[in-house]
């Protein structure tokens, strides 16, 4: 195909400039497009408000006409990722009174959400392909697939033909083009986002890199992209009263995903996760099914560097389930003199052999959209400091003065401070209840971490070293082991579990199984997802290590064994010098435990090596048993034999020798 020249097009277009008002009264020069003809659309007519729409490469226009037909906006807004650009929409959003401006801090702003629109909805997060088995593994008989939905394009048709016509009605489409992964990287993909929200042009463009530099990448190869829309289901004339400001449509939620097409659809939540379609619908559901296609993976992991007192720099990429201290992690204070720590992501690793065989990785994200309540100056001091400006407050308390609130900053805040909750509410500390939503966020560019790596924006990624799983264990599992070897290392991945509070109905707190941390964000059959992983390993490839952590294990009064934080550079240490090849190991049928006194303790006070290190028979018994019955029933035929055999081998090694 030559490359894309908008001016042999066959299309029309006749452009005229013209006085507009909108919703504010205040009278704004706009762009009219009149009768574009696509080939195969007919005629979509609808004013351009902002950009130059005969400038986009055809498929791109292809696209936006075709959701425009279908969802009827009154107008197209192409963005471009400027300041004035995210300027002129907070300015919109203060106006509606759905951004309020935090005084106390620089360029920050607050949001409160409608208390219905609070968090992603796994129950209606659905993968669409012609063969079920593509995107769900063969379950047995009698249990549900916790690792994804799948629903046939058939069935989504449906609901989503009740759904996205005429969606967009008396709001503006914003087309955002962006890049996962920094612009022109070999490693990074392209996505163009329509949406009918201007909050998530403004996250977006923290989130990922958003630029018009898209329209010349898609216009000048046969590079594609990944097809992102969004509409908050709330079209004009409301059906009913908008509460906070915050415009959805909470009972009709649905996020779609179509990885044979590259495609998402979201419909009724402005949320994160659900509307900020470039994080986990595309960087990772839609990219896994990319990642597999071509031989790479993309994981629910963060990447940080350790350098040690002697200067040698090593990059770890770690998966944890929720809840396990992720952000903490990729921000860690070192307490370990001559220690650094550096940043390079905390959510999603997009990782690659090389030529030379080094397994690269890189942050597709640009930003970060970090939980808050816990956050403070003790457990996380780095990121207090990332988000002190340019950032966007979802769901938090707000102080008197205009600084911000949440649980975990009550000793960080006057007692006495009047403070909104983030339900509107008169609050003071000490006062019963929450101030902030348990699921309130920060969202804040990467690029102000006072620790990001210089190498973060790395075209070529960062080499990887070592991979780590985790998860927070009470009871039976040690504060860290290594993997005999990567096909083990697949399978401990693959027993991943966590504890997490249960469903709403449930108080206690059960632990689950979240295998490779990837269980809400699975873009294809997970047990092709355990093969793909294990063909990772192949002749000439530099395997990372792999270790299992654990920060959350217990005593039987209840208190915790390892005291985490800025502490765990001494677990890192240890699998640092791992790496090297030393040998501070001792063998055990669960993997490769640290040899007695490997780890530093100096200045730690007392600390319970014999009992964070023990291995009860009768658990390891329980859990080897349950993690197979949870793989086969979860898997199936599709679960791959040599997990099959690395689980029947540590059975026999417990069984054996513990
Ligand atoms: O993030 C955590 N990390 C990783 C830090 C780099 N958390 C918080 C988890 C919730 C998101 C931890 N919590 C960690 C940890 O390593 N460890 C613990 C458990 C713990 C909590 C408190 C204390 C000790 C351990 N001690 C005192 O509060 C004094
Ligand atoms: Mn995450």
């Amino acid at each position: 195909m030559p490359p894309y020249n908008p001016l042999m097009e066959n299309k029309t277009a006749r452009v005229s400039k013209r006085r507009r008002c909108d919703s504010m009264g205040t009278e704004s020069l706009v762009e009219e497009i009149d009768d574009v003809t696509l080939p195969g659309l007919g005629i979509v007519h609808v004013p351009v408000v902002k950009g130059d729409f005969n400038a986009l490469p055809l498929k791109v226009q292809e696209f936006i006409a075709e959701h425009v037909k279908l969802c009827r906006p009154k107008g197209i807004y192409l963005c471009d990722g400027s300041e004035e650009e995210a300027e002129e929409l907070t300015e919109k959003l203060l106006n509606r009174g759905t951004l309020v401006k935090l005084d106390k801090m620089d360029n920050c702003y607050l949001c409160r959400t409608d208390p219905a629109d609070v968090a992603r909805v796994e129950s209606q997060t659905f993968i669409c392909t012609d063969e079920k088995y593509k995107t769900v593994p063969h379950v047995a008989e009698g249990f549900k697939g916790i690792m994804g939905q799948w629903k046939s394009p058939e069935d989504m048709a449906d609901v989503l033909d009740s759904r996205f016509p005429g969606s967009m009605k008396g709001r503006v489409m914003y087309v955002i083009p962006f890049s996962m992964g920094p612009i022109g990287s070999p490693l990074s993909k392209i996505g163009v986002e329509l949406t009918d929200f201007n909050y998530v042009v403004l996250s977006m463009r923290i989130m990922a890199r958003v630029s018009t530099k898209i329209w010349d990448m898609l216009g000048n190869t046969d590079s594609d992209f990944v097809k992102c829309v969004h509409s908050i289901g709330a079209p004009r004339p409301l059906q009913k009263k908008v509460i906070n400001h915050w415009p959805c449509n909470p009972g009709k939620i649905i996020v779609a995903h179509y990885p044979d097409e590259r495609k998402v659809m979201s419909y009724g939540s402005g949320y994160g996760g659900n509307s900020l379609l470039g994080k986990k619908c595309f960087a990772l559901r839609i990219a896994s099914r990319i990642a597999k296609d071509e031989g790479w993976l993309a994981e629910h992991m963060l990447i940080m560097s350790v350098t040690n007192p002697a200067g040698q720099e090593k990059f770890i990429a770690a998966a944890f389930p929720s809840a396990c201290g992720k952000t903490n992690m990729a921000m860690l204070t070192p307490s370990l003199p001559g220690w650094k720590v550096k940043c390079i992501g905390d959510d999603i690793a997009w990782l690659r052999f090389d030529k030379d065989g080094r397994l690269r990785a890189i942050n597709p994200e640009a930003g970060f959209f970090g939980v808050a309540p816990g956050t403070n100056n003790k457990t996380n001091p780095v990121a207090m400091a990332t988000c002190e400006k340019n950032t966007i407050f979802t769901n938090v308390a707000m102080t008197e003065d205009g600084g911000v609130f949440w649980e975990g900053l009550e000793k960080e805040t006057d007692r006495n401070i009047p403070i909104t909750t983030w339900r509107g509410d008169k609050w003071k500390v000490g006062q019963e209840g929450k101030a902030a939503h348990p699921n309130s966020r920060f969202c804040c560019p990467a690029s102000q971490c006072p620790i990001i790596h210089p190498a973060w924006e790395d075209p070529e990624g960062v080499p990887i070293d070592a991979i780590l799983f985790g998860g927070r264990r009470p009871a039976g599992v040690p504060l860290v082991f290594e993997a005999f070897n990567w096909e083990h290392g697949v399978m401990l991945g693959a027993s991943l579990k966590s504890e997490s509070t249960a469903a709403a109905e449930h108080t206690g707190k059960t632990i689950m199984h979240d295998p490779m941390a990837m269980r809400p964000f699975m873009g294809y059959n997970f047990g092709d997802y355990l093969q793909h992983w294990l063909d990772m390993k192949q002749p000439g490839r530099q395997m990372p290590k792999i270790f299992h952590v654990n920060w959350f294990r217990l005593n039987e009064h209840g208190d915790f064994l390892w005291p985490g934080f800025g502490q765990n550079i001494r677990v890192i240490d240890w699998m640092c010098r791992r790496m090297d090849g030393e040998n501070i190991v001792e063998p055990s049928p669960i993997g490769l435990l640290p040899e007695e006194g490997s780890i530093p303790l100096q200045g730690l006070g007392p600390i319970d090596w014999e009992e964070m290190f023990s291995l009860p028979k009768d658990y390891w018994m329980e859990d080897i048993k349950e993690s197979k019955q949870f793989l086969h029933d979860q898997c199936g035929c599709d679960l791959p034999d040599v997990i099959e055999q690395q689980l029947n081998a540590q059975q026999e090694r417990i069984s054996e020798n513990l």
